[in-house]
């Protein structure tokens, strides 16, 4: 198992999200990354930080205009501690002339501000993940994780939202699927919507997800079980939505689920959007996992006996999301197995 992190994450720091409304602190927080790299550590794994991922890398997947947003919107908040959140959503995209419309064509909710920090931080954990694959391509390692903050499988081609700025699970798959077919797997609570949005149309990555039902949870408007792909992606995406307050007993078979297409896909490669945000502790996901379960999660994908690149989507309470990611890594990897060098 190797572990990749982001370094840079910590220039994100986002200042409240609004909610119905109200301006509220802000779950998607530096001290998410800091939990999870100190159990992590406890269990043993070793950390590499990503080389620099070339400014245009992304650009494989996203939009060139909404790259440069991104960019240039972090670059003109340089050292005025402000932020650019949107109010306004145009429903033509391509009126939008002003910078205020402009906001609001280059995302999808008003949970998500751009910083001075944001660029870097989203650049950084792109490279991770692309980092992560790279090595798993390279048959160097059979499990890679990398650290994203911020998270990534709620972004769209040209919209960010839901935390999520570049998709860094997509750009992992993207990275892969030259060596054969490629299955997403999510695990978040939260429907990777973005993912599901930039495979729609294909069949060599498949996306498979397992969340809270959209009906009432984030992101709404996508994730439901009739969304099953279009033109030679008919057939590539399953979404499979479960009710709040869902426990062990539900999860059960909807993974099985999943993990049984994924398997009769036959993948060359696995990537899993992980979130630790379906754990009874966290305050916003509403379903009731304990945190022995995310070993069972782990083990499961393992069973698949196929090469995985992990990213870090989800989880926001700070006492529990570092002991699921590690309890899921180290079923995934069997890193106390290994030798102390990490290979493997
Ligand atoms: C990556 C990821 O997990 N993104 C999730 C984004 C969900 N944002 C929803 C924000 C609404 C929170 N309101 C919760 C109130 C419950 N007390
Ligand atoms: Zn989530």
């Amino acid at each position: 198992m190797r572990v990749v992190c982001n370094p840079s994450h910590a220039a994100h720091v986002p200042p409240h999200e609004v909610d119905n409304g109200t301006p509220t602190p802000p779950w998607e927080v530096p001290g998410r990354y800091d939990a999870i790299r100190a159990a992590l550590a406890a269990h043993g794994f070793a950390f590499e930080d990503a080389p620099d991922l070339p400014a245009d890398a992304p650009a494989r997947l996203h939009d060139a205009g909404y790259l440069a947003h991104l960019r240039d919107t972090s670059a003109a908040l340089a050292g005025t501690g402000g932020w650019v959140m949107p109010s306004v959503f145009p429903f033509t995209p391509g009126a939008a002339r002003g910078e205020v419309a402009r906001r609001g064509a280059f995302c999808f909710d008003t949970f998500t501000a751009i910083t001075a920090g944001t660029w870097a931080a989203a650049l950084g954990g792109a490279a991770a993940a692309c980092r992560a694959a790279e090595l798993v391509a390279a048959g160097e390692t059979r499990t890679a994780y990398a650290l994203t903050r911020p998270p990534g499988h709620h972004a769209e081609r040209g919209r960010c939202g839901g935390y999520s700025f570049l998709n860094n699970a997509a750009l992992a798959a993207d990275r892969l699927r030259g060596g054969g077919p490629v299955a997403v797997l999510d695990l978040d609570v939260h429907h990777g919507n973005g993912t599901q949005h930039l495979f729609y149309d294909a069949p060599d990555v498949l996306t498979v997800s397992v969340h809270g039902d959209p009906a009432g949870l984030f992101p709404y408007f996508s994730g439901f079980a009739d969304e099953t792909g279009t033109g030679r992606g008919l057939g590539f995406n399953l979404n499979l939505p479960l009710p709040p307050g869902t426990g062990v007993d539900g999860y059960r078979p909807a993974v099985a689920a999943a993990l049984e297409r994924v398997g009769r896909f036959r993948p060359a490669f696995v990537v899993v959007a992980f979130g630790a945000d379906a754990h009874e502790a966290d305050p916003i996901g509403g379903m009731r996992l304990p945190t022995a379960y995310f070993a069972e999660l782990g083990a499961a994908v393992r069973a698949l006996g196929v090469p995985v690149v992990v990213t870090q989507e989800g989880g926001y309470d700070l006492a529990t999301v570092g002991a699921c990611a590690a309890a899921f890594l180290a079923a995934l990897g069997d890193v106390a197995s290994r030798a102390p060098s990490g290979a493997g």
